[in-house]
């Protein structure tokens, strides 16, 4: 998949990224009023990247819902590994990353893994929780 990117002030790319069924896929939804991207319990459920466009303001937002991130140690599926590695090379491409946090466990180490991934790639960064 090519995802042409720009930073100019009133084009701003961003993705959601968290851990496996933590409402990512819910909150994309939400944001675009429709349901593009599918929403269950299964764990995992989200195997591709969605992405779609909403004008606010007179700004223009691409906005991009991603397969959940697991620690990479745990992952031995080859299909999962790859899908991990193209949102993490999302990650590099979008100007803002929304990382959200599953209310119900709290926060956990993954969780700081993924802020330090966004951070480290200098993305202006929103905590959802
Ligand atoms: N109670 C509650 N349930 C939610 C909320 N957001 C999502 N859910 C439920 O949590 C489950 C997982 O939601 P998804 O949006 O599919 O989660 P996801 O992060 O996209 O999951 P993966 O694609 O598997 O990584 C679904 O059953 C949702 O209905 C929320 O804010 N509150
Ligand atoms: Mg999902």
């Amino acid at each position: 998949m090519k995802i042409p990117m720009s930073s100019s002030l009133n084009k701003i790319n961003f993705c959601i990224i968290g851990k496996p069924n933590s409402g990512k896929s819910t909150l994309f939804n939400c944001l675009l009023e429709d349901s593009i991207s599918p929403v269950g319990d299964e764990y995992g459920l989200t195997k591709n990247l969605f992405k779609d466009k909403f004008t606010l303001y007179s700004h223009d937002f691409t906005i991009f819902d991603t397969p959940g991130l697991r620690r990479k140690s745990k992952i031995e599926d080859l299909d999962e590994k790859k899908r991990n590695r193209e949102v993490i090379k999302l990650v590099d491409k979008v100007d803002v990353v929304i990382l959200l946090i599953d209310s119900v466990e709290n926060i956990t180490k993954q969780d700081f893994r993924l802020a330090d991934l966004a951070i480290t790639k200098k993305k202006d960064t929103i905590f959802f929780i």
